[in-house]
């Protein structure tokens, strides 16, 4: 039987408070344990915090990042952001694969500006793979059946269309973890709770996934909002000046705000890691003008109703900061390179 087939059996037999008996054993204290196999699906250029969420991926031995797909308008460039992002943290070997048209509009504004560059010819920028998205996260899914963790990060048009269009693939994902949704605290951090961004983008998309029987891990605002990354910590991450803090801090500039809120980091670590949250377990619905609604039924979701902010933001401070990348290649990559622009955005520019 496959894992996932009998972890569902299991979980159906013993009812929703043991809903997903695996993730407690993902935590199991100091336990060497292989690396979760990831995909991720990010709208980054949008908000800032994707930004700072792929930062923690790649900083985070406990998982292991396999893809990158992109959503929302221009999901090409999205792409190319993260693939110059990729390249810098030593990571040009991970594939990213753009979203197809239609998506859901999301602007880009000035973090766009990121993807074009000019630098260092060992860290050319690879260009994402000729297959769409959905394509390409179905062809990874086929090859490790059972154990795959799609984290998605922006509107699920993507990864509806992907249930949608190939739904024996179902059974091959562990689960999803999405930054999505308010269940009883808003943006402002407190009751009632807001439609929230990637459920408003595209809202026939979260019903589809929300729906789809797949277990869930959830981030909404009540567990995110609240986790503004002040002026002290900020400069606790950029004067690090590591290739990874570099990258998050070009992209922080770019996005020309003061104090990003780390709405998707959270959902990063919720792959690994819930002891920041307070996690219950429930049956959630998207209705049809973007609210989230906890109804009565089966659970569907493990929820993070709460977090410990200070605590989670020092931890992330602490773990992007003290991450190494390898050192570049000696010779410039042969599998997918050429540079694609000429703005280069100095890395010795004050932060804020
Ligand atoms: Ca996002």
């Amino acid at each position: 039987m496959k894992p996932r087939r009998l972890f569902l059996k299991q979980a159906a037999a013993s009812g929703a408070t043991l809903f997903f008996p695996s993730l407690s054993l993902a935590e199991a204290p100091k336990a060497k344990k292989k690396p979760i196999p990831l995909l991720l699906d990010t709208d980054i250029g949008t908000d800032v915090d994707d930004a700072f969420a792929l930062a923690l991926i790649l900083a985070s031995p406990e998982l292991d990042l396999c893809g990158v797909t992109t959503v929302g308008t221009d999901p090409r460039t999205r792409a190319l952001i993260v693939c110059r992002f990729l390249a810098a943290a030593g990571r040009s070997d991970i594939p990213v694969a753009a979203g197809a048209p239609p998506q859901p509009t999301e602007e880009i504004k000035k973090q766009g500006r990121y993807a074009h560059f000019a630098g260092d010819p060992r860290l050319r920028t690879p260009q994402p793979v000729k297959e769409t998205a959905v394509e390409f996260l179905y062809q990874q899914l086929k090859t490790r059946q059972g154990e795959w963790t799609l984290l998605a990060l922006g509107p699920l048009t993507n990864v509806a269309r992907l249930l949608h269009e190939h739904p024996d693939c179902k059974a091959w994902l562990r689960r999803i973890v999405l930054m999505a949704g308010s269940v009883r605290i808003g943006y402002k951090g407190k009751a009632p709770p807001d439609i929230e961004w990637n459920v408003r983008c595209d809202i026939p998309a979260a019903q589809a996934v929300v729906t789809s029987g797949i277990p869930l891990v959830v981030a909404p605002l009540d567990a995110t909002t609240m986790l503004k990354l002040g002026q002290i910590q900020r400069r606790q991450l950029f004067q690090a000046k590591t290739p990874l803090t570099e990258q998050v801090r070009m992209l922080y500039e770019l996005w020309g705000e003061d104090t990003p809120t780390l709405y998707d980091p959270v959902a990063v670590t919720l792959c690994f890691r819930e002891q920041f949250c307070t996690m219950e377990t429930m049956r959630l619905e998207v209705d049809a003008k973007g609210w989230t609604r906890v109804v009565q039924g089966p659970a569907n979701a493990r929820v993070a109703t709460a977090i410990r902010g200070e605590d989670f933001l020092k931890w992330y401070v602490e773990r992007v900061t003290s991450f190494r990348e390898k050192p570049p290649p000696k010779e410039p990559s042969k599998r997918r390179g050429k540079c694609h622009g000429e703005i280069f955005l100095s890395t010795d520019r004050p932060y804020r």
